[in-house]
């Protein structure tokens, strides 16, 4: 990853000396930096500290990651880290469901769905019926003298992913800068008093339950902003569980070790280990109740913490010395030589692409006060700052460890909205939509290292379950990468959550080309399609094959359950998984008769079907008009329009007709991730104005919260990549062996550029508009390949030059 990195780095450079030779040529924009790194571009930014979790701010390492408040009086650090889940290792296939399997399939056959789905639910589903939470690793509370700031103001600087607080008390001029290092594995709070000094004291509060309170999506577009600010915020410490345990750990450092939560299965099998040093020029004394500073011009937290999480199997790691050795190695390191190396890693993967969208008066506001205007005041500004904010949550949370789950990381309570698991009916899909393209294909590495595990679960519980190979996951999964249907018929009775993964994981192996990860991935595609092969049933009306039973996701239809067979959604991933793993299998030149198979097959699953309204139909049946939700947030059935491009404006113009009537039938604005998904739909077919206005209303202050996290509500993280998906799928398209060129580009963004999107088939695209026309471009790939672009109506065919390079400007 790292050498892939650094060419990065060299084209980039390259890329932005010949964009600003360029720029400096004639009439066309040029194609370099968008903004100054330093500028109010790149930055979310407060003039008061954190009320709430909501206006924290995050930093995040991919396994360890902190919300910081900002305050004055007591300084809030919630922590967590990325393997402390609830529970142990735990198998809960249901051993009766393959007894139970073909009486479900004829009542559904037979238009039972009730009884199919009462069947369901009491012998097909996972033991116990909940998967495990995502926890949090507690706080770390530090208490200062109580002071009325003369200057505040806090910001989480995108360009460096350092976040800082700066203020002036009557007792002084005071600094804070808090980052989480990938190198070195440890999050800094580095403190400074430039003026006056530092007194104060860390005290740990362990996990414990918080309450979540929704905003409204129907309440006001602009919410007041609190005039009166809290300077001293402090949060009790309460009682610490039982588990926990604070000691001193040498003379400067604190040591917390505890246990997880025991979650559904009753048994709590992770320990974890929290170990915070002080580095700097005071006197520290340490204890049970936590670390005293006094009198230092400069104190840094080195905080490291670990479980005993090693695999999901196996919990035999030892966190104590785990972040000892992290800890000491860092606190020798020293602060300056951390944050260098910090920022280095960060920006090798954060600098490869900039975005500028044009600004307005509105973008010299604090982000709070952005956020609350944004559905009424133009600010192109504010969409490109959200962008680049789902490139550095991507960035912090999907590295090392853990995929990103529906938190990223981060996670206040130990008990999350829904668990803060894997929900792969489209969460999880969606935090992996914008990776490749906006130059992070680096972070899918954590997704594919779940799948791997998830095809090893994935096959016990298609072979204990449905009595066929391969392997299979239903709606969601955790850190024990739980594969059998949870909650009930209703939302679990979904076989089609690995195969969608699969198609993820081969969407990075198109922006790549790269033979080594097609190797890596076809396992995984050839387990997944080997179960659908076993289980694909013909549809009694002959219509072709489909999956049964299943539902089509979380979505009920008119007879009283969600249980079908053949939904489109399922019809739609199993064709794609299909062609897919034939194409991995031609280009791996392996297994000749599986992929005729797969071929045969694929051509003989059920076909999309337009119903009577006009509309795509949501089932093989035409019930679309009578389902209780018309407004329902999953538009399951537009898969197919986007993220795939089965459904396409070139080749399908009829079916994308009738997706554009389902699509008005659901209404524009949802959950979080529902609007953000509606936006990329809109996109993918053409229409930029409808996708600006969605995604206004997506980074609205309905819909995001004033830290730019989305709002489900709550806080659910999917919301922000399917929005940076957005904003890049109107501007650069790569589908059908096409690169698109402004597809989907908004009235609101005439002037603007982009540099280093990601395109299928390898390719790099700077790109810079006027008048929102087509302006510049360069392109870089494999040597002398040939790339068919589309601006308007208008195709060309290009070929990239001997040393892969191809430029354009257009007058
Ligand atoms: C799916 C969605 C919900 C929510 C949950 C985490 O079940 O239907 O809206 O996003 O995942």
């Amino acid at each position: 990853m790292a050498r892939k990195a650094d060419t990065f780095t060299i084209d980039r450079r390259t890329a932005v000396a010949s964009a600003l030779a360029l720029a400096a040529s004639g009439a066309a924009p040029g194609l370099g930096r968008a903004a100054d790194k330093r500028s109010k571009g790149s930055r979310l930014w407060y003039r008061q500290p954190a009320n709430t979790w909501n206006e924290a701010l995050p930093i995040g390492n991919g396994r360890l990651g902190a919300m910081i408040f900002g305050r004055v009086g007591q300084e809030r650090l919630q922590l967590n880290e990325g393997s402390l889940w609830a529970g142990r290792p735990y198998d809960p296939d249901n051993p009766d469901a393959a007894a139970a399997l073909p009486r479900v399939r004829t009542l559904i056959a037979q238009g039972r769905y009730k009884e199919a789905d009462r069947l369901a639910a009491d012998k097909m589903m996972a033991k116990p019926l909940s998967q495990m939470s995502y926890g949090t690793l507690g706080d770390l509370l530090l208490s200062f003298p109580s002071a009325t700031p003369t200057r505040y103001e806090r910001e989480l600087d995108l360009s460096e992913a350092v976040a800082v607080v700066a203020f002036d008390t009557p007792a002084g001029r005071f600094r804070r800068e808090a980052f989480a290092s990938l190198p070195d594995e440890a999050i800094v709070l580095a403190m400074e008093a430039h003026v006056g000094a530092l007194d104060f004291q860390v005290a740990y509060r362990g996990p414990r339950a918080v309450k979540y309170t929704p905003p409204d999506y129907d309440g006001p577009a602009t919410p007041t902003l609190s005039a009166a600010v809290d300077w001293d915020i402090r949060e009790e410490e309460g009682p610490r569980p039982a588990h926990v345990s604070v000691q001193p750990d040498g003379p400067n450092a604190m040591l917390v070790t505890g246990r997880n939560e025991p979650g559904a299965i009753g048994e709590a099998g992770l320990r974890f280990a929290l170990r915070v040093e002080v580095v700097g020029d005071g006197a520290v004394t340490a204890g049970t109740d936590g670390l005293k500073v006094q009198g230092a011009r400069r104190a840094a937290l080195i905080v490291t913490a670990a479980t005993s999480h090693r695999s999901y199997r196996d919990v035999s790691g030892d966190p104590v010395a785990e972040v000892r050795r992290a800890g000491l190695a860092a606190a020798r390191k020293g602060v300056a030589a951390l944050r260098r190396d910090h920022v280095a890693d960060y920006r090798r993967l954060f600098d490869t692409v900039t975005l500028d969208l044009g600004a307005t008066a509105a973008a010299s506001r604090p982000t709070d006060v952005r956020v609350a205007t944004a559905e009424q005041t133009g600010d192109p500004a504010l969409a490109a700052l959200y962008f680049q904010f789902g490139r550095y949550l991507l960035i912090s949370s999907s590295r090392r460890g853990q995929p990103a789950n529906l938190q990223g990381i981060w996670n206040e309570g130990t008990n999350p909205p829904w668990g803060s698991k894997y929900t792969i009916n489209i969460n999880t899909e969606m935090n992996y939509w914008p990776a490749d393209a906006v130059g992070l294909g680096a972070c899918v590495d954590p997704l594919i290292r779940m799948v791997e595990d998830l095809s090893i679960t994935g096959a016990r519980t298609a072979g204990t379950m449905y009595g066929a190979r391969g392997w299979v996951t239903h709606h969601n999964t955790d850190l024990w990468r739980a594969t059998a249907p949870i909650d009930g018929p209703f939302a679990g009775l979904w076989p089609c959550g690995g195969a969608w993964l699969c198609n993820t994981l081969w969407a990075h192996w198109d922006h790549t080309r790269d033979r080594a990860l097609a190797a890596r991935l076809y396992p995984l595609l050839k387990g997944a399609s080997l179960f659908f092969l076993d289980t694909l049933v013909e549809d009694p009306g002959g219509r072709g094959l489909v999956t049964s039973p299943s539902i089509s996701p979380e979505n009920q239809h008119p007879f009283g359950s969600a249980v079908c067979a053949g939904p489109a959604m399922d019809r739609q991933i199993v064709r794609d998984l299909f062609a897919h793993t034939a194409e991995a299998a031609a280009l791996l030149r392996i297994d000749p008769e599986l992929r005729a198979t797969l071929e045969r097959t694929r051509a003989r699953i059920a076909p999309d079907r337009v119903g009577q309204a006009g509309q795509l139909q949501e089932w093989l049946d035409d019930w679309d008009g009578q389902a209780p939700d018309p407004h329902h947030r999953h538009v399951s059935h537009l898969y197919a329009v986007y993220p795939s491009s089965q459904i396409n404006v070139r080749d399908t113009p009829d079916m994308i007709a009738a997706a554009k009537r389902s699509l008005d039938q659901r209404g524009d604005l949802t959950t979080g991730w529902g609007t953000a998904w509606r936006a990329c739909l809109w996109a993918r077919m053409g229409d930029g104005d409808r996708a600006h206005r969605i995604l206004t209303g997506l980074i609205g202050a309905r819909r995001t919260y004033p830290n730019l996290f989305d709002a489900h509500p709550p806080f659910q993280i999917d919301g922000n990549f399917g929005g940076s998906a957005a904003i890049m799928e109107m501007l650069v398209q790569s589908w059908g062996g096409e690169l698109r060129l402004l597809p989907a580009l908004p009235a609101a963004w005439p002037d603007g550029r982009v540099s280093g999107v990601r395109a299928r088939g390898g390719l790099m695209v700077d790109l810079a508009w006027r008048n929102g026309r087509v302006a510049a471009l360069r392109l870089s790939g494999p040597a002398s390949s040939p790339v068919r672009l589309v601006i308007g109506d208008e195709r060309r065919d290009v070929r990239l030059g001997s040393s892969g390079r191809f430029e354009r400007r257009w007058s």
